[in-house]
């Protein structure tokens, strides 16, 4: 067990107190000054279990499914360059959605319903056996078009080779549909009259929409009167995702699934503020519209599948597992010029199976079990204290490359500091005012990660509970504003509320998969996700730290964490 460090001199030598004038009791102590140096690159922000190409730019995760035993990911990939461009499906196999093997690109600009892009689409498998991908071609005229790709040979057990039929295209942006605001087919569903449908990202007149169209034989499509649903002024709708969830449960269920007990979930990417926000429904069959739980044409409350750097997602149904798992694009923090000296851009998020919380109101996530396979000796802790102002480092595990459990637990709520309720509309500016290195009542206590030994650079992710009106309310940040000592770096801070009653739980769970230049945390269970990218110059000098910590009044206990070092699958080698 690596010993409890108390480093009580921790703040005379790390941290100055000082009032900050607010609460009595409240406190600041100050991280060193940091010495901002100029641009580096290295090679070591390069992730080693997370999906990347072997080299050049990455965005959006396409038309991932499972088939005859293989997984497939496809993605929007530029063969040429580290910067957006020239856009093709990359595609990937892998038998246990860990270790990938590249293929050729998939789809690549080569007809004129395609020929200045092949952009984001999805998978169906149709009659259960033949899987075909519906995406968006920019063509000769650079609209925006929607176009069908088939398996050149269904005997390929690796669907190497796909062919794009000359009928193509599809769909058209006619109709008062504008030609450069229209993409992203989703994974089409069947219906109990036999017709196929599947919906396109869109907007129209600044309203998010999604367009539904139908099918009989998936080659003749007619646009429906109304479109699966639009919400107003939430500009365009990227990538959109609709699929079942059963009320109880994990389990996953095919797209066409649509019995009583199932809920549906509507998926958006928000161009705009390039962030995933999704809400729980009903589909109504007989107008073929998707009916919200509660209609808030606000999208800032809309429900997050993550609440930091998350984009572009896409699920799929594995049939073997039973599960639905989702994928999601991170992009870069630092510069375009660092993208095209490190000659990669872009990661995709671990693959999470994704389900409905049991109180059936908000999504769950957590990394595929395949993840755990990786995990190799680490550091396991019981029934540790952390005391006000503790910091003890955990050791024995490669704090660049791991994964960490840890449970909180609070023995007392007395010292919660109460919630001004108009910190709920932004829990990010909260988490920057309230960071780390605010001593508070009950928090903030978390993990300080990817740190350097005087924690110059370290990336917080922390915990604060507040009483509420009607309770208790937990939040969690994630802060990057230390994470690195390179001013070019985008550093945000960002933060939510985990939906749990703590009064009740009594602990706060903690996960957080660490991977160079990515920070993945998942709190009370995956209740609330936040991803975080970060370019430490600690990465590059090697001497890097991983620490728990609790800078509030109340004593926090620790009854288990475990830390492991994640081995390094074969990713596209
Ligand atoms: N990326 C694709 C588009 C999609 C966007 C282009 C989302 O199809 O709307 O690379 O990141």
């Amino acid at each position: 067990m690596a010993s409890f460090l108390w480093i009580l001199c921790f703040f005379c030598y790390f941290f100055v107190f000082a009032s900050n004038g607010a609460a009595a009791y409240r406190r600041v102590f100050r991280f060193p000054e940091s010495q901002e140096t100029s641009s580096i690159a290295s090679n070591q922000y390069r992730t080693a279990y997370h999906f990347q190409p072997p080299k050049n730019w990455m965005n959006d995760p396409n038309g991932p499914m499972y088939y005859n035993g293989i997984y497939h990911l496809f993605y929007q990939y530029n063969p040429n360059s580290a910067v957006w461009g020239n856009i093709t499906w990359g595609h990937s196999i892998s038998t246990d959605l860990i270790n990938w093997t590249p293929q050729d690109p998939a789809i690549h600009p080569s007809k004129s319903f395609d020929i200045n892009g092949c952009w984001s689409g999805s998978a169906t498998i149709r009659r259960g056996s033949e899987p075909a991908i519906l995406y968006t071609g920019i063509d000769a005229e650079n609209r925006q078009v929607q176009n069908v790709a088939i398996p050149k040979n269904l005997s390929d057990p690796f669907l190497r080779e796909w062919s794009t039929p000359d009928y193509n295209p599809l769909m058209e942006p006619v109709d008062g549909l504008d030609p450069s605001q229209f993409r992203d087919p989703m994974t089409a569903w069947h219906g109990s009259d036999g017709h196929w449908r599947v919906a396109v990202g869109a907007q129209i007149a600044g309203n998010g929409t999604a367009v539904l169209y139908k099918s009989s034989d998936f080659v003749h499509w007619v646009r429906a009167a109304s479109p699966l649903h639009t919400s107003k002024g939430s500009g365009m709708w990227e990538c959109p995702d609709f699929y079942p969830v059963p009320s109880k449960g994990r389990q996953g269920l095919d797209t066409s699934e649509n019995s009583k007990d199932v809920k549906r979930v509507l998926k958006m990417s928000l161009s705009e503020t390039q962030s995933d926000h999704y809400m729980l429904g009903k589909y109504d069959i007989e107008k073929d519209i998707f009916v919200p739980d509660e209609t808030v044409d606000d999208y800032r409350v809309w429900l997050r599948y993550d609440y930091g750097k998350f984009y572009a997602s896409k699920t799929f149904f594995d049939e073997e597992k039973k599960r639905r798992i989702s994928w999601a694009w991170l992009n870069e923090s630092d510069t375009e010029a660092d993208a095209l000296l490190k000659g990669w851009a872009g990661i995709q998020a671990a693959p999470r199976t994704i389900w409905l919380d049991s109180n059936g109101r908000q999504l769950v996530q957590w990394p595929v079990k395949e993840l755990e396979s990786l995990r190799r000796n680490g550091a396991h802790l019981q029934n540790t204290e952390l005391k006000t102002g503790g910091l003890f480092e955990i050791k024995g595990v490669k704090a660049s490359q791991a994964d960490v459990e840890v449970d909180f637990e609070l023995p007392s709520l007395e010292r919660a500091e109460p919630l001004d309720p108009s910190w709920l509309m932004d829990p990010p500016k909260l988490c920057r005012e309230e960071d780390a290195s605010v001593q508070g009542g009950l928090g903030p206590f978390g993990l300080l990660i990817l740190a350097s030994h005087n924690l110059e650079e370290h990336t917080a992710v922390f915990f604060r509970v507040y009483k509420a009106h009607n309770g208790y309310m937990v939040l969690l940040c994630s802060d990057q504003r230390r994470s690195s000592l390179r001013p070019e770096v985008d550093k945000p801070a960002y933060g939510s509320f985990v939906d749990m009653n703590i009064e009740k739980e009594g602990r706060i769970s903690l996960r957080t998969l660490i991977d160079h230049s990515v920070v993945e945390s998942f709190a009370g269970g995956g209740r609330t996700c936040i991803t975080a990218r970060v370019y430490p110059e600690v990465l590059v000098t090697g001497d890097i730290h991983l620490y728990a910590f609790n800078n509030g009044t109340e004593t926090i206990k620790i009854p288990k964490l475990q830390a492991w070092d994640m081995a390094k699958p074969w990713i596209n080698v």
